[in-house]
């Protein structure tokens, strides 16, 4: 028997067992085929973008690493999303952040930037059947500082709202251009490395520059705000914290992004999604995988991304949850970085899909709790590796870890002749 062949017959068997246990496979597969995973741009060269500005410094973010071949410039970094493209199934989106325009050479400061910079990635996602996404840069610029939006210093604040709204403004023309609203994501890094006395004034700031920020409304973007608990440098306070960004959202109705490295360790993510779901319009997700801290590391199919995918499942919520992606590992090869996360995130959701969640409902109504725990255990094990290398089957997507030899070529031919 070929590969081909085993993956078809350990389909078939599969779909039988969850039958047996009241779940329909070609279902979950329609479905896992419509779920979009927002591709973040950013993994391919470790957050620099294409501002020419010289160095900036600056702070607020932090990629550790310095695996060769990282994308230098457009083309590069879309030649490697084109090859991440080659090796997952389904339709997908890309997140850009400002940093990455089409500068053309110029100094475009980030109170400059317009359309006209995205006008060239607005036609080439479209060649590639992508959506595009967006977020704010308000990191690794002189005027980052300790604190951008939440600043008092009025030159400073108004220079980081003028592009806030700038970002909206782009968000709504892709939008537009691309028949479905674009997310634009906004996170500032705003706080304090020691004890501040003020906390109450930089949020009070924060919240009237949110409000300037977003009193155009528009039809073709959505905002969401994500939260953060600390930054390195930044480690006693965050002006956009939890508290602060889900009262924001719960009050003026606006998505509120959940990262999933941006919390107590301790804390569930999953946990968040049904209340977010009752008091805010929608959801985005930062999919990403904390060690010891929000260290951005790549996004692995483990306890935390299956139970979150679980309750957006659970929730029947996947039209009002966005799926991003976020990390930034610059220690292995960039493109494996987004194919591994990509394909854990699917697998996830596939898990997710294939519950038999009818009869654990049943059984949680009946008060019958040994039968719930008993077949939420043995789901665990039932065949879902055979309907997933059935799904990249049918997708002609490499099968299993076939990805990895591609990917070796890759490199081989492709990121290690780019000299940095
Ligand atoms: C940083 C936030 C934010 C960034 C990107 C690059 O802690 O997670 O989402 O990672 O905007
Ligand atoms: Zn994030």
């Amino acid at each position: 028997m070929n590969k081909k062949e085993s993956v078809q017959k350990s389909y078939e068997i599969a779909k039988e067992r969850y039958a047996a246990v009241g779940v329909d496979v070609e279902n979950a597969l329609n479905r896992l085929q419509k779920i979009a995973v927002s591709i973040h741009c950013w993994q391919a060269d470790d957050v620099t973008g294409f501002e020419n500005l010289g160095n900036l410094g600056g702070g607020g973010i932090q990629a550790t690493g310095n695996y060769p071949g990282k994308a230098r410039n457009i083309n590069e970094l879309r030649a490697d999303i084109a090859k991440v493209l080659t090796l997952v199934a389904g339709s997908h989106r890309l997140n850009l952040h400002e940093i990455y325009g089409d500068f053309g050479g110029q100094a475009i400061d980030r109170n400059q930037v317009d359309t006209s910079h995205f006008i060239g990635w607005m036609q080439w996602a479209k060649e590639k059947g992508l959506k595009l996404d967006f977020n704010t840069t308000s990191f690794g610029h002189p005027k980052s500082g300790d604190l951008t939006l939440s600043n008092p210093d009025k030159a400073i604040r108004e220079f980081w709202i003028e592009h806030s709204k700038r970002c909206r403004a782009i968000s709504e023309e892709m939008g537009k251009f691309q028949n479905d609203p674009c997310i634009m994501n906004l996170w500032i890094h705003d706080g304090s490395k020691d004890i501040t006395v003020n906390r109450l004034k930089y949020r009070q700031i924060l919240e009237q520059s949110l409000d300037e920020i977003f009193a155009t409304e528009y039809k073709n973007m959505k905002d969401c705000i994500e939260a953060k608990l600390f930054g390195i440098a930044l480690e006693s306070y965050t002006v956009g914290s939890y508290d602060f960004y889900l009262g924001y959202g719960a009050k003026k109705q606006k998505i509120v992004t959940l990262d999933t490295g941006h919390f107590h360790l301790s804390e569930s993510i999953a946990d968040k999604i049904s209340s977010l779901l009752l008091f805010t319009p929608e959801i985005m997700l930062h999919v990403s995988r904390p060690i010891r801290w929000d260290s951005d590391h790549v996004t692995i199919l483990n306890d935390e991304t299956t139970d979150l995918a679980k309750e957006i499942v659970r929730a029947d919520a996947l039209d009002r949850v966005h799926i991003g992606l976020d990390y930034f590992d610059a220690s292995i090869n960039r493109i494996g970085a987004y194919v591994v996360g990509i394909r854990a995130t699917q697998k996830a959701f596939l898990q997710a899909l294939l519950e038999p969640i009818a009869q654990l409902r049943e059984y949680e109504a009946n008060g019958q709790y040994f039968e719930r725990l008993a077949l939420l255990e043995e789901a665990k094990g039932l065949p879902w590796n055979a309907v997933w290398d059935y799904f990249c089957l049918k997708n002609n997507i490499a099968v299993g870890e076939d990805y990895i030899t591609e990917i070796q070529q890759y490199e081989k031919e492709v990121t290690s002749k780019r000299n940095s």
